[in-house]
């Protein structure tokens, strides 16, 4: 009988270690009791929660979300249950895999409250401190693309912050762009750099009715799903290119099987996240991913992931 050799997919996020290196994307069925206690059964490496607010919130009016086959179209305004019901959770629950509690503060203000209550928490692995929420009405900025402010804000947060701290990045379109985050990101203690959130300011539209197809800021909202991977793609690459080795790349943005896994790692990936396919398919999604995963490492007789982090091939 011929033994198959072990396939090893975990990950190892600057000491937070993941059984396997997918996990759902934030926002993904994550804001409520009965979506965190699912994914924490799943076979998900991670659990990170719905970007959250001081306050809760019922986000924007329906229809928010909209997919179609090559991706999805979302604005809903950042409902969540508010920091305390997530921190309650955590504590409440004895679960076994990491947590990572996403935050997405309305004011900058606001993010340095919700980082002094993460940072009282002993359950949490590490903060995603969202970046890149292109939803909130009234509010056009995202802070990921305010690079005058964000040397400062992470200045102002490691002051007083000590556990892990991710980024979760928005997309960007220029190589010179990436470089100057990288170069900001740099020079703080960043344990992850998660890239990337939807692609902001999208428009898709109902050709029958003549409309658009979600209610609010007049049909505009974030494109997720296999239309983004390229950019997701780029955007990994150039990070890895720039970022510190210590600073691993989660790699967020149009998977939908084994084989987009492979491309995220290969740019530069250490773990993925998972979105709008996990809306389409719920929990049961990890495990396909996971087959399809160790299937092609199989074939190309990879017997980590670690063996080809970034080691993509140019001409
Ligand atoms: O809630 C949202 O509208 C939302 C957020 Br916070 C985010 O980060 N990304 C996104 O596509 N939608």
């Amino acid at each position: 009988m011929i033994m198959k050799k072990k396939i090893d997919i975990s990950a190892n996020i600057n000491g937070i270690k993941l059984a396997s290196c997918i996990m759902n994307a934030s926002g993904v069925l994550c804001t409520t009791e009965v979506d965190l206690n699912k994914l924490i059964v799943s076979s998900s490496g991670a659990v990170v929660t719905k970007s959250c607010t001081l306050k809760p919130r019922k986000g924007n009016l329906e229809p928010r979300y909209f997919e179609w086959n090559m991706g999805s179209i979302n604005s809903m305004g950042l409902p969540n249950l508010g920091i305390d019901f997530y921190l309650d959770f955590l504590e409440k629950k004895n679960h076994q895999k990491p947590f990572f509690l996403s935050i997405s503060g309305l004011t900058i203000e606001e993010n340095y409250i919700l980082l002094h209550k993460a940072n009282l928490s002993s359950h949490i692995s590490a903060v995603e401190l969202n970046l890149s929420c292109p939803n909130i009405i009234g509010k056009d900025q995202v802070l990921g693309y305010d690079f005058n402010n964000i040397s400062k804000i992470l200045e102002n947060i490691f002051k007083f912050y000590k556990k892990p701290l991710g980024i979760k990045l928005p997309p960007y379109f220029e190589n010179k762009h990436i470089q100057k985050m990288a170069f900001i990101l740099n020079k703080y203690p960043i344990s992850f750099v998660t890239c990337i959130n939807s692609l902001p300011n999208g428009l898709f539209i109902d050709i029958n009715k003549e409309t658009v197809v979600i209610q609010p800021k007049m049909g505009f909202g974030g494109i997720g799903g296999k239309t983004i991977k390229p950019f997701a793609l780029a955007n990994i690459r150039q990070f890895y290119t720039y970022l510190r080795k210590e600073i691993p790349i989660i790699g967020c943005g149009g998977i939908c099987s084994g084989e987009d896994i492979f491309e995220h790692i290969l740019c530069g990936a250490s773990a993925v996240q998972i979105g709008t396919q996990f809306i389409k398919e719920g929990v049961s999604i990890f495990d396909r991913l996971r087959k399809e995963l160790v299937h092609l490492l199989q074939k190309k007789k990879y017997t980590s992931i670690n063996r080809f982090i970034g080691k993509l091939n140019v001409f």
